[in-house]
């Protein structure tokens, strides 16, 4: 992790500031212009990412009208994912507004929300603004298809999520669909499909890409300057009018509204195998990678990534969606995210009523305990190469190396050994903080334990020693 840029921070805001208003001069007259390549040093980029790689654990919001209908449609099961019963469910626009037109989450309490949040120990939220069926959930001055022209609440969602997200110190990133099933420059093609139902291959019509550019470029200066979202998460870039270079231009867009923003990768065509910055031209636009449902065996190295995960087995509400993974299943999932150096962006998918449900609180909050006590064993932590141990899985920070312990053993835990001299060791759940003996030589190392493991799911010891963790060569 580069540090060097808390001397240089307020230059390079300057200059960042400088450039993003050029940028902005320059594009401002028409959004679709291409903006400049944003330039940026290796330390101003390490500077940007800071907070987002220091936070590791994110919520995941998919919320809009699906959560109407939440897996049913005409008295049916519709399978598949709730957030794509528009297409799984081939429901044609005026059926579908009939969803829009009971939206009305009367129970949402977006100080609630934010409060679930930051007691599961998460340190950022992205919310569905626009999911791939349209519906906005802002005020949106260039359609009409959102939650406060076109439902019975009239009430701006985003709104209130930034006030509340200010006011409680939780980073606030908006999710965008770059496929459109409901703007008219798109339409569906398949066989049996009817034309606006939504589908993973929606096609562009003749001569409406660039009307569809300006729509996304306008609807995304409206969510950068009234909402000032840290981060920009986009998806829905698989169809194929979408390009490489329409990727860059758009990343380059983003960035000159709000030069520290990040963005993901899927800003841009290509993601591949574990959705990370691997598209085949080059240069790749994107800050991270966003392997989804699924974990990196040895994380990504040399690329900052993010896990997107579902709960249960859905990202919008699904009635009839029990599937949850346990909380012991979740954790260790962060633990062997943040092990391998990544940010786990777990999902909840509010009800049509506006709250969360409360299988998903329960979970967040277990986890949220759990965090209180060892939430210094993830946050600004890095990978180290012990990788995954058989009792478990390790973290580190300069002078700290965290063992996770999911197996207690009884009488000692054996690691691989390490280089560092290893100047004291305990428990973190131990107030007291009660020294543990640790046997340390060039080829053995072992912590003597209690007999109880503080914690039945994941138990952090913590190892003090000199600078990062080196294995002893050949180890
Ligand atoms: O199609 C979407 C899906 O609905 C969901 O939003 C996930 C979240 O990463 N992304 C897409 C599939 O990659």
């Amino acid at each position: 992790m580069n540090r060097r840029w808390k001397s240089t921070t307020d230059l390079s805001v300057f200059l960042c500031r400088v450039a993003a208003a050029a940028i902005l001069l320059a594009t401002s007259a028409n959004p679709s212009l291409a903006a400049e390549p944003v330039k940026e040093s290796p330390a101003d980029r390490d500077a940007r990412m800071q907070w987002w790689r220091d936070a590791r654990f994110g919520m995941f919001v998919h919320w809009g009208v699906y959560s109407v209908p939440a897996g049913v449609y005409q008295g049916k099961k519709v399978g598949g994912i709730g957030e794509w019963i528009k297409s799984n469910g081939n429901i044609p626009n005026e059926e579908y507004d009939k969803f829009v037109a009971q939206f009305d989450p009367q129970k949402f309490d977006a100080a609630t929300f934010v409060r679930t949040a930051k007691q599961a120990g998460m340190k950022y939220l992205v919310i569905t603004t626009k999911h791939h069926d349209g519906f906005c959930l802002w005020d949106s001055k260039v359609s009409d298809f959102d939650v406060v022209n076109s439902t019975p609440y009239h009430k701006d969602i985003l709104k209130q999520l930034s006030d509340e997200c200010k006011k409680q110190g939780l980073t606030l990133c908006f999710y965008y669909s770059i496929m459109d099933w409901h703007h008219p420059s798109q339409f569906i093609a398949a066989k049996g499909k009817h034309p606006d139902a939504g589908d993973g291959q929606t096609e562009m019509r003749k001569g409406m890409k660039q009307d569809y550019v300006d729509y996304m470029k306008a609807q995304l200066k409206e969510l950068v300057t009234n909402y000032d979202p840290a981060m920009l998460w986009f998806d829905g870039e698989w169809v194929n009018w979408w390009t490489h270079e329409d990727g860059l231009d758009l990343y380059q867009y983003c960035r000159s509204l709000k030069p520290s923003i990040l963005v993901n990768n899927r800003v841009d065509k290509g993601r591949k195998g574990m959705h990370g910055l691997t598209g085949k031209d080059k240069p790749y636009a994107g800050d991270f990678g966003t392997p989804e449902q699924e974990i990196p065996a040895v994380g990504l190295p040399g690329v900052d990534w993010e896990s997107c995960m579902t709960i249960n087995d859905t990202w919008g509400f699904k009635q009839h969606d029990h599937n949850w993974k346990s909380t012991e299943k979740l954790l260790q999932n962060l633990i062997d995210i943040a092990s391998k150096g990544g940010n786990y962006l777990l999902n909840v998918g509010p009800t049509s009523a506006g709250q969360i449900p409360p299988e998903s609180i329960e979970r967040l909050s277990e986890i949220g305990q759990w965090m209180q006590v060892n939430g210094e064993s993830i946050y600004g932590t890095s990978a180290t190469p012990l990788g995954k141990q058989p009792w478990g899985r390790a973290t580190q920070k300069p002078g700290r190396l965290y063992l996770h312990v999911f197996q207690w053993p009884q009488g000692r835990l054996e690691l691989p050994p390490i280089a560092n001299k290893i100047t004291g060791a305990f428990l973190l759940a131990d107030p007291k903080r009660q020294p543990l003996q640790v046997t340390q030589s060039d080829s053995s190392l072992f912590v003597l334990l209690p007999k109880d493991a503080p914690d039945k799911i994941a138990s952090v010891i913590v190892l003090q020693i000199d600078g990062g963790v080196k294995l002893v060569a050949g180890k």
